[in-house]
């Protein structure tokens, strides 16, 4: 089949839209039609090409929500006509990583995935008979995509997909970092390191789980009354603070409980770990940092009791836990709507990414 999609042909350039092919799915595949994608800060890492694995044409997208279409030979969990998350974290249920308690990066299907093929090893899109990539297992930027079944969230059907496609990344990401990944408790102290798409949710996770106090660092004052909104309870903005690190430990008797980076700045995750209190602090890095770069810190932060972590999709297994984020987003305890600041049709994405950069929008979603 054709389908309109928004395609990456080199790093650095703006995306395409054009019609491109679409092969049906095959065993263990599931074909999903796009409803409502969101674009997320790590879609315009790899079209930078920053991001080591970035490869290239390819459609990016990894934040969607939408309809199964048709299912290959083998597939059981789904049917035509259920509603789904994509899931570049995908959860198969069954691999060593799936069975272990302590993670959620099933690796079933992780090496295929990083090159951008399905798991068969070849790709489902092409243009004038030559492949096109998938992107983190899940293409979104396309009206249509292929996924395998172990990829994709079955979720309610009265659940919106203009809004609940976020829950693709980011809002798991943030909320589940303080809930699943750092079991923050309540009455804790959390500072996040950026206020973006991701920082937000991890402001209303930690509010979610009854923190006492939320600090917020970022260099854009104009992020604090949503921040706000969202329960931050301190702002600090490092242009205005000689020493951030100081400042926060002052501020609060001795550092943080817990700390959250959301930028991927390598300088401002030293700084979060930095700030969390001696004898129990953690800190944990969300945000992904450039090809090549390195963290730093004296070893003695961690010999005296402070502890480095990080987060992918916030610790989230997706086909267990999205369905159930989807439930707190329809019961009103999670806000969603306030963070879509903007809205487009396909042909209008690339504003997406010029918003993003010009720090005017939390979350752009595409419409198809
Ligand atoms: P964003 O661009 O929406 O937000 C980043 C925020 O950081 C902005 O508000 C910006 O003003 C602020 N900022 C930039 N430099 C700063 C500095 N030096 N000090 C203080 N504040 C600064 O980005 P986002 O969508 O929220 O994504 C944040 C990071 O999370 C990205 O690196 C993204 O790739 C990553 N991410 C990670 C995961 C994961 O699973 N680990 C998932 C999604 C996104
Ligand atoms: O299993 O080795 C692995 C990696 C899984 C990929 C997880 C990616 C998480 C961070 C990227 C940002 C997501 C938008
Ligand atoms: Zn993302
Ligand atoms: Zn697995």
């Amino acid at each position: 089949m054709k389908t309109r999609a928004a395609v990456a042909f080199e790093a650095g350039k703006p995306l395409e839209i054009c019609d491109v092919d679409l092969e049906g799915p095959r065993a263990g595949e599931v074909l999903v039609e796009i409803k409502a994608t969101g674009v997320c800060h790590t879609d315009a890492f790899t079209l930078s090409g920053d991001d080591p694995e970035g490869a290239f044409p390819a459609i990016l997208g990894h934040e969607g929500a939408g309809v199964v279409v048709d299912v290959g030979p083998g597939v059981s969990s789904l049917k035509p006509g259920d509603h789904v998350i994509p899931l570049y974290t995908p959860e198969c249920r069954e691999c060593d990583f799936c069975l272990h308690p302590k993670t959620n990066l099933c690796q079933s299907i992780r090496e295929t995935q990083g090159r951008g093929v399905m798991p068969d090893g070849s790709s489902r899109f092409s243009l004038d008979g030559k492949p096109i990539l998938h992107y983190m297992g899940c293409s979104t930027f396309a009206n249509h995509t292929v996924m395998p079944e172990i990829a994709l969230a079955r979720v309610r059907e009265d659940a919106p997909f203009d809004k609940i496609c976020y829950i693709g990344c980011g809002v798991t990401t943030g909320i589940g970092a303080v809930a699943f990944t750092m079991k923050v408790e309540p009455g804790s102290t959390v500072a996040v390191w950026g206020l973006g798409g991701i920082g937000l949710n991890v402001i209303q996770g930690a509010k979610m789980v009854g923190a006492s106090r939320i600090i917020g660092v970022d260099i854009n004052p104009d992020k604090v009354a949503l921040a706000k909104k969202f329960g931050m309870t301190d702002f600090v903005n490092p242009k205005e603070v000689d020493d951030v690190v100081g400042h926060l430990v002052e501020i609060t008797g001795g550092g943080l409980d817990y700390t959250f980076e959301c930028i991927g700045n390598v300088n401002t995750m030293r700084q979060a770990l930095e700030a969390c209190h001696k004898g129990w602090g953690e800190s944990c890095i969300i945000g992904v940092a450039g090809a090549g770069q390195e963290i730093s810190t004296r070893p003695f932060q961690l010999v005296t009791g402070r502890s480095w972590k990080g987060t992918a999709f916030g610790g989230a297994r997706g086909r267990t836990d999205v369905p159930k984020i989807v439930d707190w987003y329809m019961d009103g305890r999670i806000n969603i709507d306030d963070l879509i600041t903007h809205t487009m049709p396909l042909d209008d994405i690339n504003k997406a990414f010029d918003l993003m950069h010009a720090g005017e929008s939390i979350r752009s979603v595409v419409l198809y």
